[in-house]
């Protein structure tokens, strides 16, 4: 009889890593609290938008590997891919909170049996492995290492390439011993065509973190960048281009903020862990939280002198071809825009996202009157569209790209005005001309 798999928690990762497993000779119950999402994949569907995911989930349930369930039942494997989410408790402050392990955990608590493998993937602060699976174990009476085998096994896959990055990516596993580790790095190679590294859980927790600390901090940089680029009136794409030609710098992209459930959370856990050895860390996450009001601070100038002005908000969605809105910086663009004392009204277009914390409008409906369009994301639809035709909706014509991900020649010899992020030219000048333009032309109509 095949090895049985209990994933606890049908998110992001709990169901993709779910679905791999019963394609590849598991027996497979996905638990999670929601009676909603556990019907969704009975039915062989997904409640998450990931390019390939819905043809496991399906194949997992059609060929029976794959049930979801409410509650978990015993297993050989225990895998927790529940959230570990990160409370701002202030602007310049968060605190882990792992709740949702302890629940996790004291759901699985009664089913466990010696020989089990208990496995935590959930990105979490250095000791938790230990804190939160390993304690509560020993409390049940466990011995671990010998009766009962417990890891740390970070995800580390880019969401928009889940499922690639599932089997192709190396994978870090640390465990609470050497045969904890074994016997996880054994499980996973029966999908896993990367490298397999082993070591102790800590190491795995701060490896996993300063994976997405360093991505955070090089934003950070290129985003200070873009903000030197605007003052000096230099086009950072250029800096960053020429810059890059060096074998040795690799300056990332700025943008507007740093979304999702990670890169702003994960540096959090690690200045968590110590306060008073991350003093670079917490910079460059204040930084990289400063850039959406620093950017609706530019939009708002861009609409100064127009009576009740008009935003259409392109993308809510904390990155490109992603339905994921968690921590996105448009979320922050428009608190601060609708802040300002000429607070825009604002109607906001993403054809990915279903769900957001203000209603979501047609690409028509949100364009008609705009005084401005911001794209917030940079989904490939956006590339795509016609601005000529945009350009017959809109009251005023002004975009501002903060992903930089337009044709920029296309957009102005369509009429546009065009504001990319850092590329130097300061908004207030922009909307000047663009008024002045606008004059001139209305004065030769006039005439
Ligand atoms: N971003 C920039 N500039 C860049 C790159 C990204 O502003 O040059 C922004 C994006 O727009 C987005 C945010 O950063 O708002 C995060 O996007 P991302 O693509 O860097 O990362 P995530 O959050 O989608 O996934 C990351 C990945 N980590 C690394 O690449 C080190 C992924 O491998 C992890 O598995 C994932 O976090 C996770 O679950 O921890």
């Amino acid at each position: 009889m095949s090895k049985k798999i209990c994933v606890m928690g049908l998110g992001y990762i709990g169901l993709p890593t779910a679905s791999m497993f019963s394609n590849h000779g598991f027996q497979v119950l996905g638990v999670d609290v929601n009676p909603n999402i556990v019907e969704t994949v009975n039915s062989g569907q997904i409640h998450i938008e990931e390019p390939g995911l819905r043809t496991l989930v399906t194949a997992g349930i059609n060929s029976g590997q794959l049930r979801a369930s409410t509650a978990p039942e015993p297993a050989d494997v225990f895998i927790i891919a529940v959230p570990t989410p990160c409370r701002a408790l202030r602007e310049d402050h968060r605190e882990s909170d792992l709740s949702f392990v302890e629940a996790a955990m004291n759901a699985i608590l009664p089913v466990l049996a010696k020989g089990n493998l208990i496995i935590l993937e959930s990105t979490s602060p250095p000791g938790t492995t230990k804190k939160m699976i390993v304690v509560p174990l020993q409390e049940a009476g466990f011995t671990i290492g010998t009766d009962i085998f417990v890891a740390h096994c970070p995800e580390r896959v880019l969401p928009g390439y889940i499922m690639r990055e599932l089997t192709q990516n190396d994978r870090v596993i640390g465990g609470i011993t050497s045969l904890c580790a074994k016997l996880a790095a054994d499980l996973y190679r029966s999908f896993v065509e990367g490298a397999i590294h082993v070591t102790n859980a800590t190491t795995a927790e701060l490896v996993k973190l300063m994976e997405n600390t360093y991505r955070d901090v090089n934003i950070a940089l290129a985003n200070e960048l873009a903000n030197i680029c605007d003052h000096l009136q230099v086009d950072a794409s250029r800096v960053i281009e020429l810059a890059n030609c060096h074998p040795r710098v690799n300056i990332h992209s700025p943008g507007p903020g740093v979304g999702g459930h990670c890169l702003p959370l994960d540096p959090w856990f690690v200045i968590e862990s110590a306060p008073k050895s991350t003093t670079l860390i917490r910079t460059a996450r204040l930084l990289n939280q400063s850039v959406p009001a620093y950017l609706a601070d530019r939009i708002n100038s861009a609409l100064h002198g127009i009576t009740q002005p008009k935003v259409a908000i392109f993308g809510v969605a904390y990155k490109g071809n992603v339905d994921d809105a968690r921590e996105t910086p448009a979320s922050d663009i428009i608190r601060h825009l609708y802040a300002h004392k000429n607070a825009p009204k604002i109607n906001i277009y993403d054809p990915h996202v279903r769900h957001f914390e203000h209603d979501l409008s047609s690409l028509e409906e949100t364009v008609t009157g705009a005084d401005a369009i911001v794209v917030t994301t940079a989904h490939s639809e956006f590339k795509y569209l016609d601005p000529l035709e945009l350009k017959k909706l809109v009251r005023k014509s002004i975009v501002f790209d903060l992903c930089n991900l337009l044709d920029r020649a296309k957009w102005t010899n369509a009429g546009f005005t065009v504001i990319g992020r850092g590329d130097g030219t300061p908004a207030e000048k922009r909307a000047l001309e663009l008024a002045q333009s606008t004059s001139k032309r209305t004065s030769q109509v006039a005439s």
